[in-house]
């Protein structure tokens, strides 16, 4: 039975960088994730229309899954596609919004963000792109939220998601599915098995570490079961709803079990790690990092390696954050070259107007057009290819890299739990500050141009405006962005991009010294925040 319920609003349902994110312990609040999800269907009309629904088994994943059945249900929808137990990756299900045609889905993650009741929810909206909803459907939703009076839900006991099948529930379809299968086909279209199949055969060896998130049973079934890769070469593969108390984020400092492994003795040839939801990755060579900016730089460089690129991509695309080493690699190839704001659905309208295949950001993400979402598993498969096709380890692979384009010594530094209004002061003294900086000199470096970046979208002519950027004359960047992510407070990340043509082996942290106390002093930031350095660097 149909019941409409009142309802008062809540003010603070914008959606971020990639969908609505927030503490767990927010959206426990009375209605708060029915207000959401009501909001979402007020301004997409369901009825008749079927989406896919999964999650990445975060606390309060099985709960608000069955709400938002019901709710789809009572709102007309005609069919939900659901992974089994609930469970689909971000890359999974963009893959089975496209190949089933869907009109959209929904993903319940916070994504990189710790889970549990003291850690983060979160809800991420795709569209029949595969990709998450534009900035304008978000602001039409969030202006549903502030106005809500009610919503819709049947009045029925949960529906049992761990038995592949069919069932239905008043009317609406529900297709429960191997949330697995199809995501294994399409990485068997794209990349050459028997090559990485023989790779481990003859004796390589890998740890993955899937962080007790969504992404283990995925890996131990490519990895292991279909690839070869020696049992046990996947960590902490069973989805967990606080991850074992990890912080789902494949960097250097969450990600430090595997670290520890890759720089220890007798460490595996090749190492990896994806995100809560999976759409992340982080590439490891035997006591060696690749960063986020040159893995994608690489991967473009290496495009005739794999099967499904080998006849010529389109063009790359990367978020104005992201080092410039791809940028390198795209005139060399002479291919297109996008830059655009933070967060994948930028990179959307490119893929669906065939301006680029590859996309990627410096925060761990990167694509292709196979879907429209980061693929962290992808991103590794597609490493272990070059790895199977040259016979070269991670390390040789992108010193080689360095040598032909100069090495983009990166880093990022994030200032955490900054009051809101301190972080809004501190960008908008910047933005004003920047005109005057065009033409100065700061230490040893000139700066070419200082400006608010500002994005125009070649497709629907949107514009966007995300973050400054200062560029100096021998190339190097500072990048200041507010994070759209956080679930509490701000976040001031200041990326930090050093070109070296020669010096290979440089300490990262001391190459980009310089032009961190330049971006200290430029944004004030110890003056405004109370910091005297970064809380995290990655
Ligand atoms: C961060 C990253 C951004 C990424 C976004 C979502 O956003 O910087 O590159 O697309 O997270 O990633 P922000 O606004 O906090 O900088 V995921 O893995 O959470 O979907
Ligand atoms: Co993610």
């Amino acid at each position: 039975m149909i019941q409409t319920i009142k309802t008062t609003p809540y003010t603070d349902q914008k959606m971020g960088t990639a969908g609505l994110r927030k503490k767990s312990q927010v959206v426990l609040q009375p209605n708060y994730f029915e207000n959401f999800i009501q909001s979402i269907f007020n301004v997409i009309k369901p009825a008749g229309k079927t989406y896919v629904v999964g999650g990445d088994g975060r606390f309060y994943n099985d709960i608000a899954i069955q709400k938002l059945i019901k709710m789809a249900s009572a709102n007309g929808v005609k069919k939900l596609i659901i992974g089994q137990n609930g469970y689909l990756s971000t890359p999974a299900s963009s893959n089975i919004i496209l190949k089933r045609h869907t009109d959209g889905g929904f993903v319940l993650t916070a994504s990189h963000n710790p889970g549990g009741p003291n850690g983060d929810f979160g809800i991420k909206f795709a569209t029949a792109t595969g990709g998450q909803c534009s900035s304008q459907v978000s602001d039409e939703i969030f202006a549903q939220t502030k106005n809500i009076s009610e919503y819709r839900i049947i009045d029925a006991q949960d529906i049992k998601l761990d038995t592949i099948g069919t069932q239905t529930l008043e009317g609406m379809e529900i297709e429960v599915i191997d949330p697995i299968t199809d995501y294994v086909e399409m990485m068997r279209g794209i990349f050459d098995f028997d090559a990485i199949k023989k790779l481990f055969a003859n004796g390589f060896t890998m740890c993955f570490d899937a962080m007790n998130a969504v992404t283990g049973p995925y890996a131990i079934e490519i990895f292991e079961n279909t690839l070869g890769a020696a049992p046990g070469s996947v960590r902490n593969s069973t989805p967990k709803p606080d991850f074992g108390g990890l912080h789902p984020d494949p960097n250097l400092v969450y990600a430090k079990d595997l670290v520890n492994i890759m720089f220890g003795d007798k460490s595996p040839d090749f190492g990896a790690a994806n995100d809560g939801d999976g759409d992340r990755n982080m590439i490891l060579g035997k006591k060696f990092f690749v960063t986020p900016s040159d893995s994608l730089a690489i991967l473009t460089d290496n495009y005739a390696l794999i099967p499904a690129y080998k006849n010529g991509i389109y063009g790359v695309a990367k978020s104005m954050a992201t080092s410039t080493a791809v940028a390198r690699v795209a005139e060399a190839h002479k291919i297109g070259y996008y830059e655009v704001p933070t967060g994948w659905k930028y990179f959307v309208n490119l893929m669906d107007s065939k301006r680029i295949t590859f996309c990627g950001e410096e925060s761990f993400g990167t694509g292709s057009s196979h879907i429209r979402e980061k693929d962290g598993i992808w991103a590794i498969l597609f490493w272990l290819n070059i790895i199977a096709a040259t016979g070269k380890s991670v390390e040789q692979i992108t010193r080689e890299h360095w040598q032909k384009y100069g090495r983009s010594y990166y880093l990022r530094f994030d200032f955490d739990g900054i009051p809101t209004d301190t972080a809004n002061d501190l960008m908008k003294n910047l933005e004003q500050k920047l005109p005057s900086l065009n033409g100065t000199s700061q230490g040893n470096f000139k700066v070419k141009l200082a400006e608010t970046f500002v994005y125009n979208d070649p497709v629907d002519h949107s514009s966007t405006a995300n973050g400054m950027r200062i560029l100096m004359t021998d190339g190097s960047r500072i990048v200041f962005r507010l994070s759209g992510t956080s679930s509490s407070g701000a976040t001031l990340r200041v990326y930090l991009e050093k070109l070296e043509k020669h010096d290979f082996d440089a300490v990262p942290r001391e190459m980009v010294d310089e032009l961190l106390r330049i971006a200290m002093t430029i944004a004030e930031i110890e003056k405004r925040t109370g910091k005297k350095q970064a809380d995290i660097i990655t």
